[in-house]
């Protein structure tokens, strides 16, 4: 049976071979929505379709309903296979290369039988495109140049690598000036855990002064665009950053456009058509009588259409309209909730500070409860502890608790790993003496969906374990979590009433916001930390903040945000 996966790149290709074929381009990206909506999906579209309830997945309508039932009952579909034979499926490869559309693919394709990028590396190295309708040895040129970019470019960028990166750019641009204000936008505003590309918002009278400043920032390899008041360019690590400029009466209707999404965009705009305005980067123009509406600020553009502002996490068209529009948006998570860190290590695993030092850290930015969850013994890579170094950690968490007093509370815990074959690194007996356990997977990530998803079950079930630690094991952007039938283990979360963790490293954001979201939705405790193994580890924590947001989690779904009594209570239930 397809999974959600599969069904996405068959749609991405239907919509890439219609494109070249010449389709309307609404068809073309009706496609794309579907396949965007699939990957977004918590459940697989499978279970829809068992349910007879395709048509409730955000962008699947009748057409993309049946094809998806086609799919699902004979692994094929009749009108791919077709549409492959008119258009050589390989054809698509072209469609990411710079300066070249689908139409000028489909003319090369029809003239020169070029089907792959190679083919059309080699037919531009030959200059066998230079003579074709409106092409000259400057667009080969321009081809060559678009192929050699799509090797450099690794696909997207970490939020954790991007975040920083804009922050300093942003610091660059506020010394130019006339600059009022540059803020992060894009995905980046709105804390996806991958970047495609940097957008910057800079309010300024004057764009020409911010334009000459984005082309000559440290490190910019080429200019990809620059106009009047966007500039685009690419850095020497591949990294792109894009920045708009608008004059600060209008910055309410330029921020909420470039923060995005486009789908979220898209139904802002029809709001506004029903209230016979249009609304664009600039304005609103209104479409009877005469005059346009200005927005200096986002919530004056959100409360022209009758809206409260909606926070850029939630602004994914994931039903984010429909709750305002109710005033029953969540009052999202904030980073000062946290109260408790309870994944860390020290040097008694593969961190790199002492108990003691990684204690005060997290005192100095306000935790109140930390606990260690150094490694168990059968991680060798982390120097685990056995049975007996536990022993010896108790005895100094007691020292070292009285040298903090009460400025943090110190748990003695444990990052249990949960083996190959599904049973935990320590017996029962032992993890019930431990104040919390903490079980993940780290290894043999690639078993089988059944087998691996069974692991993370029976560590759920035991009744010791009081969280699950970074349930996929993903790590971003490289290695894929495992195949985890998630269905199956939000079921007995909910069932066990165990925790599931959002690790904050931006190198994990793991759970993932739709699963996080599901989880919250199922009343499954949520904790969020930041598996430190030092101290700038605890700078991490708004990254798994971010991510809770994006899935409406507020403080009240999160234990790392209960007074410690309520912690400490709930921990000793659980056993
Ligand atoms: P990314 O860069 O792939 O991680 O994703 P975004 O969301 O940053 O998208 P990007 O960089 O293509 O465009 C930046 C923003 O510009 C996007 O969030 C919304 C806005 N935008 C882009 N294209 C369109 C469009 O066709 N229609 C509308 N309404 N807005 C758009
Ligand atoms: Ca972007
Ligand atoms: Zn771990």
């Amino acid at each position: 049976m397809m999974n959600n996966r599969q069904l996405a790149d068959t749609f991405t290709l239907i919509g890439n071979l219609c494109e070249i074929k010449g389709e309307v381009i609404y068809v073309v990206l009706a496609y794309r929505k579907a396949s965007e909506s699939l990957m977004a999906l918590p459940r697989e579209a499978s279970e829809y379709w068992k349910e007879g309830k395709l048509r409730e997945i955000p962008g699947v309508g009748k057409a993309i309903a049946e094809k998806i039932d086609e799919l699902l009952t004979t692994g094929k579909l009749g009108f791919l296979e077709k549409l492959k034979e008119e258009i050589p499926p390989s054809l698509a490869e072209l469609l990411p290369v710079p300066s070249l559309g689908p139409k000028k693919i489909a003319m090369i394709w029809k003239t020169l039988g070029i089907t792959s990028l190679a083919e059309l590396e080699a037919a531009a190295k030959e200059g066998k495109l230079r003579d074709l309708p409106g092409m000259g040895a400057k667009s080969e040129t321009a081809i060559l140049e678009g192929i050699a970019s799509l090797g450099r470019r690794s696909a997207r960028i970490p939020l954790g690598r991007a975040y920083p990166l804009a922050l300093e750019i942003i610091g660059q641009l506020k010394k130019v000036k006339g600059v009022v204000d540059a803020q992060p936008a894009g995905s980046l505003r709105r804390m996806r855990p991958t970047i495609g590309d940097i957008d910057i918002l800079v309010a300024a009278k004057d764009s020409k002064p911010v334009m000459e400043a984005v082309v000559s920032l440290p490190r910019v390899l080429r200019v990809l665009g620059k106009g009047a008041t966007k500039a685009s360019v690419e850095f020497t690590d591949g990294v792109r950053a894009q920045v708009w400029v608008h004059p600060p009466q209008e910055f309410g209707t330029a921020f909420l456009y470039a923060t995005g999404s486009k789908d979220h965009n898209v139904r802002l705009r029809e709001m506004a058509l029903a209230k016979n305005l249009s609304l664009s980067d600039h304005s609103f123009l209104k479409l009877k009588g005469e005059g346009e509406i200005f927005c200096a600020t986002e919530e004056e553009v959100y409360k022209t259409l009758g809206l409260p502002w909606i926070p850029p996490e939630l602004r994914e068209d994931r039903g984010e309209i429909q709750a305002a529009k109710a005033n029953k948006l969540p009052k999202l998570i904030e980073v000062k909730d946290i109260k408790a860190d309870l994944q860390t290590h020290s040097t008694w695993s593969d961190g790199k500070l002492s108990m003691l030092e990684m204690a005060r850290a997290a005192a100095k930015r306000g935790i109140k409860v930390i606990a260690f969850t150094d490694h168990s013994v059968s991680l060798g890579v982390t120097q685990g502890l056995s049975m007996e170094d536990h022993k010896k950690q108790a005895t100094e968490i007691k020292k070292i608790q009285k040298q903090l007093g009460d400025s943090i509370l110190v748990l003695h815990a444990s990052e249990v790993e949960i083996k190959a074959d599904g049973t935990l690194d320590y017996p029962d007996e032992f993890l019930a003496t431990l104040d919390l356990v903490v079980a993940s997977l780290h290894t043999s990530l690639r078993q089988p969906r059944e087998k691996v998803t069974q692991r993370v079950i029976n560590a759920i079930r035991n009744p010791h374990v009081d969280i699950i630690g970074h349930p996929t094991g993903r790590l971003i952007p490289d290695r894929e979590g495992a195949d985890l039938d998630m269905d199956a283990v939000l079921k007995a979360a909910a069932e066990t009433g165990v925790a599931l963790e959002i690790n904050a490293s931006p190198y994990r954001l793991d759970l993932e916001d739709v699963y996080a979201r599901r989880a919250k939705e199922l009343g499954i405790p949520i904790s969020i930390n930041t598996d430190s193994h030092s101290e700038e580890d605890f700078d991490m924590l708004p990254y798994g903040v971010a991510t809770a947001r994006r899935a409406w989690v507020t403080k009240d779904d999160v234990i790392n945000c209960w007074p410690t009594k309520k912690l400490l209570g709930w921990l000793k239930k659980r056993g």
